[in-house]
């Protein structure tokens, strides 16, 4: 392993201004963005669709650090023949890999899952690296529902996947991402989201400790600490950014060089003014650097601008653009609802 090489990527994938664009939809999640929008998921159709947002040079150059992409893209050439990860590149961006299986039933515990896809994992870096990956990511979800779950079971078995994984991204000089994603789906308030990421932080954190993984060439892709979608009375913008922060420099350690968030289902604003008003407020507070690696977040926009139609790649490509602007700005805390609608 080569820590110094995996630092640099680390900060690179959260340099102030910029964040990471989430293409990494697997096979199953990408036919349902399609299907919302009436376009067949076909390769062509995602390789056009991913090419138009690569191609995207205001968002990719100034915004964007680096990409996540599915074991498709990552071997897919543009339509004109240039590799998509060459396009990447090209654009001053690193490119990176989705390596987990999914998430599957965990035995025993009704309604939790697990993430898969540590067989082979080794070899399957070795291969990565060579295509041109130099971050991976690894997602596990944790659900709230009642006051059983999540079980410390749960937690237990997916923080010690995330570990072996990225204990083997560092061996394959790959800087892991990892992401416990506790979901927004339910009805749950703020305080619960608090101490159920509270805890799966702390585990994840001990865990990678024991499985000697460095965090200093780690990335953390977190939610936010923020209330359940159903929630009569969800949390506003400065509670979740007061909360999260508070939550954070209880459980991750200062070694750890970025925080990329995932949206996870907020709208686009709310994403962003999210991760705004934690670096506005609280910059001096934290020891990480706090960025996004946002999928429907930065995606939604385009996605239904582009709706297959090679006519509309100008105007989607312009509201890729401008999301991935807008987050970059909330990165350094200079984001506004004015500049929002000022564009
Ligand atoms: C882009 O979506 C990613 C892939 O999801 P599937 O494996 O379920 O197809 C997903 O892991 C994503 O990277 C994170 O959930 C963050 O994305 P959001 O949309 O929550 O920002």
């Amino acid at each position: 392993m080569n820590l110094m090489e995996l630092n640099k990527i680390a900060v690179a994938m959260a340099a102030p201004g910029k964040g990471i664009l989430a293409a990494d939809e697997s096979s199953g999640t990408i036919k349902k963005r399609f299907d919302s929008i009436g376009v067949e998921s076909t390769e062509d159709n995602r390789r056009d669709y991913r090419e138009m947002l690569f191609r995207t040079e205001e968002a990719m150059r100034n915004a964007i650090s680096g990409v996540i992409l599915f074991d498709e893209t990552i071997r897919q050439n543009a339509a004109d023949g240039t590799p998509l990860v060459q396009l990447i590149n090209d654009a001053g961006a690193i490119p990176g890999i989705k390596v987990d299986k999914g998430a599957k039933d965990l035995a025993g515990a009704p309604g939790e899952k697990v993430t898969e896809g540590l067989d082979g994992l080794r070899e399957r870096l070795n291969e990565y690296y060579e295509l041109g990956a130099r971050f991976a990511k690894w997602r596990a979800v944790i659900d709230i529902n009642g006051d059983d779950i999540p079980s410390g079971y749960c937690i237990a078995t997916n923080v010690h996947a995330l570990a072996r994984y990225a204990a083997l991204c560092q061996e394959a000089n790959i800087v892991p991402i990892v992401e416990p994603e506790v979901l927004m789906d339910g009805d749950h308030d703020i305080d619960r989201c608090y101490d159920v990421t509270e805890f799966t932080l702390k585990s994840l954190f001990d865990e990678l400790y024991a499985q000697d993984v460095a965090l200093e060439g780690t990335v953390l892709k977190p939610n936010m600490v923020i209330s359940g979608k159903k929630n009569a009375n969800r949390a506003s913008v400065s509670e979740v950014a007061e909360k999260t922060v508070r939550c954070f420099r209880a459980a991750v350690p200062a070694a750890l060089p970025s925080i990329v968030f995932l949206s996870g289902g907020q709208s686009d604003e709310e994403a962003t003014a999210h991760l705004n008003a934690m670096n506005a407020e609280y910059a001096d507070k934290m020891p990480w650097a706090l960025s996004f690696s946002y999928g429907r977040a930065l995606q939604a926009a385009p996605l239904k601008a582009w709706s297959g139609k090679t006519e509309n790649i100008p105007a989607a490509q312009a509201a890729f653009a401008h999301r991935a602007a807008m987050n970059g700005l909330a990165t350094t805390g200079e984001w506004s609802d004015g500049l929002e609608k000022a564009a």
